[in-house]
C-alpha cells in the first residue's frame, strides 16, 4: 500500500511561529514521527511526503497520484479555505483522501471554519496538533484495507 502525504503553504515554517496554535515540532519532525508510528503499528504501508507553497504543485501531485498511490493524506494548510481547484483535483483523483489539520479549523476565525476539500475527502481530522496525521494514517490504512 502506497500512501502520498502532501502539506501546503507555509507548513514548512512549522516550528518557528505560533507555537500555540501550531506546536513546537517542525514538519520534518512530524513526517518522521509518523514514520516511526507506522512502523510501530505494523502498518504494511509505504509513505512518501511532499510539501509546497504553490497551489498549481499540488494539484499536479495529486493528478499525478492517480497512478501511483492507494491513498492521500492531505493537510492543504489556508487553501483549504480557498481552492475549489483543489477540491476539484480531489475528486477527479477518485482516490480515497484524508484532510488533516493541526489546528481545530472549526473552533477558529470564521473564515477557516469552511474546507472546500472535505466534500472529496473521506474523512477530515482537525484539532489533534501533530497526531492528527497519525490518527489519518490509521484510519486511511484500515478503510484501503477493508474496503478497496
Ligand atoms: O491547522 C492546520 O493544520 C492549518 O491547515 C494550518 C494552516 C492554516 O492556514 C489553516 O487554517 C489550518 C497554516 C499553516 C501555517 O503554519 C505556520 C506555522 C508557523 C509559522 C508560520 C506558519
Amino acid at each position: 500500500m502506497k500512501i502520498l502525504i502532501l502539506n501546503g503553504p507555509n507548513l514548512n515554517m512549522l516550528g518557528t511561529r505560533e507555537p500555540e496554535i501550531y506546536g513546537l515540532d517542525t514538519l520534518d519532525k512530524i513526517n518522521t514521527e509518523l514514520i516511526e508510528f507506522k512502523n510501530h503499528q505494523k502498518l504494511e504501508a509505504e509513505l512518501d511526503f511532499f510539501q509546497t507553497n504553490h497551489e498549481g504543485e499540488l494539484i499536479d501531485k495529486i493528478q499525478e497520484a492517480k497512478e501511483n498511490y492507494d491513498g492521500i493524506i492531505i493537510n492543504p494548510a489556508a487553501y483549504t479555505h480557498t481552492s475549489i481547484a483543489i477540491a476539484d483535483a480531489i475528486k477527479a483523483a477518485n482516490i480515497p483522501t484524508v484532510e488533516v489539520h493541526l489546528s481545530n479549523i472549526h473552533s477558529r476565525e470564521d473564515y477557516r471554519n469552511i474546507s472546500y476539500c472535505s466534500k472529496n475527502c473521506i474523512a477530515q481530522i482537525a484539532g489533534f496538533s501533530k497526531n492528527s496525521y497519525k490518527l489519518a494514517l490509521l484510519g486511511l490504512y484500515e478503510y484501503l484495507k477493508y474496503n478497496e
